[in-house]
């Protein structure tokens, strides 16, 4: 299948030597994955680049993710799971106990959790304490259970609420348990798009400056894109190459999740021809073209949740080493039209992976082996 000349004839050549050679992409590369029809082709490129560092593994996580609050002050125009206010129709905000006793519940009995994902709106009444006390009676609950939380987005939030910088929040967060962040929040970098799609939001600067000062603490962070919705190719290319540039600074992203938009109950109306059956074929050009460019971030997720199932699957052909995990229960994705169950046992999520081809390993939130707490992957970032 990686067979010279082929490229060639897609105009590809340059970019086809700069993979085989380990060599990184540029913009222009970028844009020229984007723009070929074959899009087999660039799967083929793209398992080149992931095979060599994950050889057949999939990753997959044991995890819970808790949904706090839905109530947001943020109104992002493509966001269907936000609420202005807590008197609007469905709108939600779990309380303490609720919280603690989901949890338990999910770690109670083997295979045990391996990771808490807590994600949830910018709550405009709900102080920096509420989280520390919650993160704190997690540990004491089960010590070892990593505490992925909040993105650059909710830092920059409590950041405004507590009159204090972004850095002491990150700071106070970590003392309290936050071990990983989230890749929320990054949607599509260009300034001209985020005005339209999320104005209230903290921008592209600041979502990467929060990004590397996680970084600088030793706290873990993921990264996503948001695609299929106003931009063009060149945002998406423009997006990945400013995560590339802060990786090569601060060197703290996990792992990449290029998230589909998804239509259902969003403000965000898009033209017919952009809602077509091609948004598959768009998905895993979009997750090849991640593999290839994100030549410094060792993982990119193929999230089931958003993508589907079948997508997600055939996605690991596209690049993609990492399926996320159980979930349990799951709103932002299935207000907005999600098809995908709530969540996925050990047992599904493992056949998933052996189905496509691929051989199942277990990690934790930060990539580690839970047992070991080291990770299984042959390169050195
Ligand atoms: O920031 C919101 C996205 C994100 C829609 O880091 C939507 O491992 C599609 O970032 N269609 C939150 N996407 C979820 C998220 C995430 C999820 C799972 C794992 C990780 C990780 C991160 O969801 C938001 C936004 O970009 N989003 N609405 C929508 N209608």
């Amino acid at each position: 299948m990686l067979d010279a000349t082929y490229y060639d004839r897609l105009g590809l050549s340059s970019v086809y030597d700069k993979v085989l050679a380990g060599r990184r992409l540029s913009f222009d590369d970028g844009l020229a994955l984007f723009g070929c029809p074959d899009v087999t082709a660039l799967g083929a490129l793209a398992m080149h680049a992931r095979s060599r560092l994950h050889r057949d593994a999939v990753f997959y996580v044991v995890n819970r993710q808790i949904n706090y609050t839905n109530v947001c002050v943020n109104d992002c125009v493509f966001c269907a799971f936000h609420r202005d206010r807590e008197s609007d129709p469905g709108a939600f905000t779990l309380d303490r106990g609720d919280i603690l006793s989901r949890l338990r519940a999910a770690d109670l009995s083997p295979p045990h959790l391996d990771e808490m994902h807590f994600v949830g709106g910018c709550h405009p009444d709900l102080p920096l304490s509420w989280f520390e006390d919650i993160f704190r009676a997690v540990r004491v609950l089960n010590p070892r259970l990593p505490i992925k939380a909040f993105t650059p987005v909710e830092i920059a939030h409590f950041a405004n609420l507590e009159g204090t910088s972004t850095l002491e929040v990150l700071r106070r967060l970590k003392a309290a348990g936050l071990v990983m962040m989230a890749g929320g929040g990054a949607e599509i970098f260009d300034e001209t798009l985020r005005r339209q799609i999320c104005p209230r939001k903290a921008d592209a600067a600041t979502w990467l400056r929060i990004s590397a000062e996680a970084h600088s603490l030793g706290i873990k962070t993921n990264c996503t894109m948001l695609f299929g919705h106003l931009e063009t190719f060149a945002h998406r290319v423009d997006h990945l190459c400013r995560l590339r540039e802060q990786q090569d600074k601060s060197g703290g992203f996990t792992c990449f999740i290029p998230l589909p938009f998804l239509t259902e109950n969003s403000a965000l109306r898009l033209p017919e021809e952009k809602l077509g059956p091609q948004r598959g074929l768009d998905q895993l050009r979009t997750v090849a073209v991640s593999r290839l460019m994100l030549d410094n971030i060792p993982h990119i997720k193929a999230y089931w949740i958003m993508l589907g199932q079948k997508i997600a699957q055939t996605a690991l052909w596209f690049g993609a080493d990492d399926l996320d995990g159980t979930i349990i229960e799951e709103h932002i994705g299935h207000m907005a039209g999600a098809d995908s169950s709530q969540g996925l046992t050990v047992t599904e999520l493992e056949a998933m992976i052996r189905d496509s081809g691929f051989r199942p390993v277990r990690r934790n939130a930060m990539f580690e082996s839970p047992a070991a707490g080291t990770a299984e992957t042959e390169h050195v970032f």
